[in-house]
């Protein structure tokens, strides 16, 4: 599918049905999957045909990752059990899809006029339906052209590195220089992976919990209206980071979260706290920020999010 793209300082395309500034109709006005749309079959076999010698790298924290930075998402309980002399099973108790790396499906949250393309109601938003859930995306999963733009490795060359506990906003043009300073181009449809060396912190984290303090504090996309114009802008079909939640945490007041206008107006699905340690070794390694990328989130009907289960391949 090639289609043509408004800019965002196009839309709406439809001014009388839909939000100031949403892209709700764009992909017709029944998507489920807002950008993921741009994930046709041809762009997943151009993906495909990145692969050269079939290293994969995975993109995963441990499920059962010690983050106690929200208490409404507690610490994976795994019982694994005998059912009879060597055949073990296993239970998972206190499962929140959203505690270690994972997926915000369009479910997740919605813009102050409505969950994205307006396919659910605050009504329905409690009820066992499956619009806008994480199991659409399942279906076909999350596949394409992966870009990795390492802000961290970046900043820190220039002598202005990045701490990972601590607040601060990236602005799109820090964006823009990381991505001149690797040659690399985002295209149409890409997943783009954005670094900010929070992952290296998370994995001491898992290593010994007890050796840094994880606090609701992150580096992350600056909270403001040029940062929707980017991602939109480049048409990505997802944009995934290795922080807390894409953009800085905690946010600069009550209504500058980027999540409402990311997920309910754009339909653009985000990835969160992604570990990027090892692929931004092997990108930095081979001179190359572009790579097959692959996941496949849970088929929870209705499910606002999902373990990320993402790798990329060389
Ligand atoms: C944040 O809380 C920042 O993100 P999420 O709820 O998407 O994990």
């Amino acid at each position: 599918m090639t289609m043509d793209l408004p800019n965002y300082a196009d839309l709406p395309l439809s001014p009388l049905g839909a939000p100031w500034r949403s892209a709700w109709g764009v992909f017709g006005a029944d998507s489920q999957l807002g950008t993921l749309e741009l994930l046709t079959p041809q762009r997943r076999r151009a993906a495909m045909a990145l692969v050269e010698d079939g290293v994969t790298v995975n993109l995963d924290h441990p499920l059962d990752i010690p983050l106690e930075i929200f208490a409404f998402r507690p610490r994976l309980i795994h019982k694994v059990f005998e059912i009879m002399p060597g055949y073990l099973d296993e239970t998972l108790d206190d499962f929140a899809p959203q505690l270690s790396s994972q997926w915000d499906s369009l479910r997740h949250v919605r813009s102050p006029d409505g969950f994205y393309n307006n396919l659910l109601s605050d009504d329905d938003a409690l009820e066992p339906t499956t619009a806008l859930g994480i199991d659409q995306v399942a279906v076909a999963g999350v596949v394409g052209r992966g870009v990795l733009l390492d802000v961290a490795a970046y900043l820190e060359s220039q002598g202005d590195p990045i701490e990972p506990n601590t607040r601060r906003e990236i602005p799109t043009s820090v964006l823009d220089e990381t991505a001149e300073f690797q040659g690399v181009t985002i295209h149409t449809g890409d997943i783009l992976l954005v670094r900010f060396g929070v992952d290296a912190f998370l994995r001491r984290l898992v290593a010994d919990p007890g050796s840094v303090q994880m606090r609701y504090e992150a580096p992350g996309l600056m909270q403001d209206h040029s940062t929707i114009e980017w991602l939109w802008d480049k048409h990505i079909a997802a944009v995934c980071c290795d922080n807390i939640g894409v953009e800085v945490t905690p946010p600069r007041g009550p209504d500058t979260r980027l999540h409402p206008s990311l997920l309910g107006l754009l339909g653009l699905m985000m990835g969160e706290l992604f570990d990027m340690v090892d692929l931004a070794r092997e990108c930095h390694a081979r001179g190359r920020y572009e790579f097959a990328f692959i996941a496949k989130p849970f088929r929870l009907p209705g499910g606002v999010g999902s373990p990320a289960n993402a790798m990329a391949i060389f």
